[in-house]
């Protein structure tokens, strides 16, 4: 839920990374991250456990000038993968305004895959929210490795309903299809924004970098 205030002319919208644990959430995050010019961008937060996982939450602030006569800034959260963390997914999902599903391209992820995309969509229903209904793009990571499944195997699993979604292969440690991604996602957030709020935006011209 996209949050506007009219008197500080402010817009934030809220991008969640989801998936399954290790699939490389923090990673795009650390790699935007990286490359976001630094008048563009807030500080990186995270909570790591002693073994390198995210605990809570990754977060930056990235800013855009997007809407006119707006400051437009999205709120970059991932959440952390492992499965006893379910409470803290459903915390971080609250007011999502658009998600990245980051899918580990390894064969022997694939349960995990599909149990995460899952648990998104039971975490959402929670909170009376349809993910048919939300902007979400797909991301197919570790593409470098070389036990991955095809391509066309991952959108057979996780992009076969009705209405398919934009889908990204990436190898999230050296940036590629990080950006790719983000802009997307950032895209199609911004279009719902604009479509619901009836204001007006070039947001197909739209490129976080
Ligand atoms: N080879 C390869 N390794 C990757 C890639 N993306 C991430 N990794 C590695 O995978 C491991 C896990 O990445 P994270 O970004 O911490 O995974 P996460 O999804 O945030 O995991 P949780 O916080 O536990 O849910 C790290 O060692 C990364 O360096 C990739 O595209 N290729
Ligand atoms: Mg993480």
């Amino acid at each position: 839920m996209a949050f506007v205030n009219q008197e500080t002319r402010e817009i934030q919208l809220k991008i969640v990374y989801y998936g399954p644990a290790l699939c490389g959430k923090t990673t795009n995050l650390e790699t935007i991250h990286r490359m976001i010019r630094d008048d563009h961008k807030g500080d990186f937060m995270s909570v790591d456990t002693a073994k390198d996982r995210t605990l809570f939450f990754d977060f930056i602030p990235l800013d855009a000038d997007v809407i006119e006569g707006f400051r437009t800034s999205f709120q970059m959260y991932t959440v952390p993968g492992q499965v006893m963390y379910n409470t803290i997914r459903r915390i971080v999902l609250q007011g999502v305004d658009g998600i990245v599903f980051v899918a580990d391209s390894q064969w022997p992820e694939m349960a995990a895959n599909v149990e995460s995309f899952r648990n998104l969509e039971e975490n959402l229903a929670a909170q009376g929210l349809a993910l048919d209904d939300i902007p979400y793009v797909l991301q197919y990571n570790k593409r470098d490795l070389p036990s991955v499944a095809p391509e066309h195997y991952l959108e057979f699993l996780l992009n076969n309903r009705d209405r398919r979604r934009p889908s990204f292969s990436s190898v999230a440690t050296n940036g590629g299809g990080v950006f790719e991604t983000l802009n997307m996602i950032a895209r199609l957030v911004l279009h719902r924004f604009v479509r619901e709020t009836g204001g007006g935006s070039d947001s197909d011209d739209f490129d976080v970098v």
